[in-house]
C-alpha cells in the first residue's frame, strides 16, 4: 500500500504542474516587479484558484515582498506556499465530533455524476472499519441502476442498506432509513440522493423534503448536509455550493476526482470564498481513495 502522502502527491501532479509548475518557470531568474506579479496572477486565475483568492494572494505577496525587501523571483514560491496554506487552513478542518451514542445522519447531495454514491461507499467502509454501525439509505430512486450501485457498495463494506424500488418516493425511503437507523442504534446513516430530477427546482424541493422527513423520523439525530463537488468543475463549484446550501444547508464539502485533474486549485477558491469546511477529498475510484482534507498536507503535496 502506498502511503497517503505519496498518493496525494501523485494525484495532484497535474494540478501542481498547472499551478506551481507554471509559476516556477515564470519566476526563474527574474526580478520581482509588477509584470511578474501580473503573470503570476494570470496563472492563478487560469488554474481555477478563483478571483478572490488570487487577489488576496497577489496583494499579500506584494506586501511581503515590499516589507522584506525581497527582489528575487524564486522567493515567490515559498511566500505563495505560506499564503496558500493560510487560506486553506482558515476553515475548520472537520465537523465537530457528535456526542456519544447519538445518531449522525449525513445527507449526501450534489449534482449528477460528481461521485456521491462512490463516496458513500468509501465512507461506509471507513466508518465501519472504525467500529461504527453504519446504515445506507438508497434515496436515489430515479434509476434502478443507482439502487444496484449503492447496494453493491453496501455489500462490499458489510453494512446494512434500506432501499426500495425504482420510482419510489425518495422521502419515504429516507423516512424508513432514518427510522431503521434509530431503531437499530446505528452510529451513522449515509443517505444517497439523486443529482438529477426533471428540473432543478424539483431536485431542491425533493432534498428539502428528505431533510424534513428525516428530522421527523429521527428527532434526536444530528443531521449534517454534505455536498459532493467534482474537482473538475472549476469555478462553477462555488455556485453549486451556494445553490445546495440555500436548499438544505451545507456542513461540509467533499471534493472528488482530484486525481488526474489539473483544476485542483479550485480547493483554494472554495476555502477562500465559502465558510464551509472541506472534510474529505476523493483521489480515485477505489474504496481507499478517500482522504481527510488536511490543508498543510495538501499545500505540501502541491509544492513537493
Ligand atoms: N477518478 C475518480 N473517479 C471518481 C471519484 N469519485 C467518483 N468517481 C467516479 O465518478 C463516476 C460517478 O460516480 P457516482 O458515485 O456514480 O456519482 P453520483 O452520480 O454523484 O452518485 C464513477 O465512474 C466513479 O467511479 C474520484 O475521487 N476519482
Ligand atoms: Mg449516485
Amino acid at each position: 500500500m502506498t502511503n497517503p502522502f505519496d498518493k496525494l502527491r501523485k494525484s495532484l501532479a497535474k494540478t501542481k504542474d498547472n499551478l506551481m509548475g507554471k509559476i516556477s518557470r515564470v519566476v526563474l531568474r527574474r526580478k520581482i516587479d509588477d509584470n511578474l506579479l501580473d503573470e503570476i496572477e494570470e496563472i492563478l486565475i487560469e488554474a481555477d484558484v478563483g478571483v478572490k483568492a488570487t487577489m488576496r494572494l497577489i496583494d499579500n505577496l506584494r506586501e511581503r515582498v515590499k516589507q522584506n525587501g525581497i527582489t528575487e523571483g524564486d522567493a515567490v514560491i515559498q511566500l505563495l506556499k505560506d499564503e496558500i496554506t493560510n487560506i486553506m487552513s482558515s476553515r475548520p478542518m472537520d465537523s465537530p465530533p457528535s456526542p456519544e451514542n447519538n445518531l449522525e445522519i449525513w445527507l449526501i447531495t450534489g449534482v449528477n455524476g460528481v461521485g456521491k454514491t462512490t463516496t458513500i461507499g468509501k465512507l461506509a467502509t471507513r466508518f465501519a472499519s472504525e467500529g461504527k454501525k453504519v446504515i445506507i439509505g438508497a434515496c436515489d430512486t430515479f434509476r434502478a441502476a443507482a439502487i444496484d450501485q449503492i447496494e453493491i457498495w453496501a455489500k462490499r463494506s458489510g453494512v446494512d442498506i434500506v432501499r426500495s424500488q425504482e420510482g419510489a418516493d425518495p422521502a419515504a425511503v429516507a423516512f424508513d432509513a432514518a427510522s431503521a437507523a434509530q431503531a437499530r442504534k446505528a452510529d451513522i446513516l449515509l443517505i444517497d440522493t439523486a443529482g438529477r430530477l426533471h428540473t432543478k427546482s424539483n431536485l431542491m424541493d425533493e432534498l428539502k423534503k428528505i431533510r424534513r422527513v428525516v428530522e421527523k423520523a429521527a428527532p434526536d439525530a444530528t443531521i449534517l448536509s454534505k455536498l459532493i463537488v467534482d474537482g473538475n468543475t472549476g469555478q462553477n463549484a462555488i455556485s453549486q455550493v451556494q445553490v445546495f446550501t440555500e436548499a438544505v444547508g451545507c456542513d461540509g464539502i467533499i471534493i472528488t476526482k482530484l486525481d488526474g485533474t489539473a483544476k485542483g486549485g479550485v480547493i483554494i477558491a472554495v476555502t477562500e470564498e465559502l465558510n464551509v469546511p472541506v472534510d474529505f477529498i476523493g483521489l480515485g475510484e477505489s474504496v481507499d481513495d478517500l482522504q481527510r482534507f488536511d490543508a498543510k498536507q495538501f499545500a505540501e503535496a502541491l509544492f513537493a
